[in-house]
């Protein structure tokens, strides 16, 4: 018997209420299957934590989250404190302690109905984004110059190292040479004159230890376009740490809402947790209401499946996702259903017992 040691993390807003969800169906695997178990230990960390502590996690938080096989993320942020802090403060920090480098994004239509592009097909929509997940846009490095002065400058440092570039890239070249698809670069070196230069020319020399693998490059804004009008174009795709956070939600655009999008921040070496999380927000607008969607959240548990090496569970949930998709009435609001959170985790664990 494996036993699996995953830390919850909740969060904020409705980050409890999806987690929940997930919980079930990971509690369901281990009825299901006399291999496996879980343990789970629980953080209360988050908005309100700050709001009591002045801090979103605990000083020693890093150091407790160490001994975990994955992390099981619900959402972060909530009004009354400020956005980068409830963002930086735990879940960016968690990426880059952890090492996190790598952050998996499907962007996969399971049900042609949900797509909001005509006469698109679920074979059409079928890709994954491959976003660098340490550095970059996101690796925290300016600064805020003569602030209230009217010589006042802010500065936001985009920081691509070699190291940092050419190992998301080379994941992504293994990944497409390992499923045998196409490996699209997504960047904007004629803007960006030194790090999406510094980008291309890396994708071009790791590229040359993959001759098998048939490559794309794309400025990211006629990518976006190229997302929304032939979508059939993606297979695997790589690219930056912003750029990569604002396609995925044009991926989840087209491939019905934030309600259904999933990421996993990897550490491939595996020699800290890996973090697996809806991609959606806290919505503070819908939280307590009891409506919001799992699926995403539940969709997450698929991958953390897949990264233990269960990879049978990881397709058993993706195919009960399917299932639920063509289920009208099991699905939440948000997927024209009138079903709510719980009454959605119920349903789906009664799909994959069947
Ligand atoms: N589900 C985690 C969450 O609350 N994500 C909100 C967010 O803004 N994420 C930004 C990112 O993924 O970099």
């Amino acid at each position: 018997m494996k036993t699996f040691k995953i830390a919850l993390i909740p969060g904020d807003g409705i980050g409890p209420e999806v987690v929940a969800e997930g919980v079930k169906v990971l509690q369901a695997i281990e009825q299901l299957d006399p291999a496996i178990s879980f343990s789970f230990t629980e953080f209360p960390w988050g908005c309100e934590y700050y709001l009591e502590h002045g801090k979103m996690m605990a000083d020693d938080g890093i150091e407790k989250l160490k001994g975990f096989d994955a992390i099981y993320l619900g959402a972060v942020g909530y009004p009354g404190v400020p956005d980068h802090i409830s963002l930086w403060d735990l879940l960016l920090t968690i990426r880059k302690e952890f090492d996190q480098y790598v952050n998996l994004r499907p962007i996969t239509l399971l049900n042609p109905a949900l797509t909001p592009l005509k006469n698109k097909t679920a074979e059409q929509i079928d890709f994954l984004v491959i976003r660098e997940n340490s550095e970059g846009e996101y690796a925290g490095a300016g600064d805020w110059l003569f602030k209230g002065k009217p010589e006042e400058v802010v500065l936001q440092t985009g920081v691509f190292s070699r190291k940092g570039t050419e190992r998301i890239i080379r994941y992504a070249y293994e990944e497409a040479k390992r499923s045998n698809r196409t490996l699209t670069s997504i960047s904007k070196a004629n803007a960006l004159n030194y790090s999406m230069v510094f980008w291309d020319e890396v994708f071009e020399e790791v590229g040359k230890e993959y001759p098998d693998v048939q490559t794309y490059s794309y400025l990211v804004d006629a990518a976006s376009l190229y997302f929304v009008t032939e979508p059939e174009r993606f297979e695997v795709v790589v690219t930056s740490n912003l750029f990569g956070d604002i396609l995925t939600d044009i991926g989840a655009a087209i491939t019905g809402g934030m309600g259904l999008a999933t990421g996993a921040n990897i550490n491939p070496e595996r020699s800290y947790p890996s973090m697996f999380e809806p991609v959606h927000g806290s919505a503070p607008d819908i939280s307590g209401k009891g409506i919001a969607n799992p699926i995403a959240a539940i969709w997450s548990v698929s991958q953390m499946m897949d990264f233990f090496g269960e990879e049978k569970w990881g397709k058993a949930i993706l195919s009960v996702i399917q299932e639920m998709l063509h289920e009208k009435e099991s699905l939440t609001s948000d997927l024209g259903g009138e079903s709510t959170t719980t009454q959605l985790g119920d349903r789906f664990v009664e799909l994959l017992a069947a």
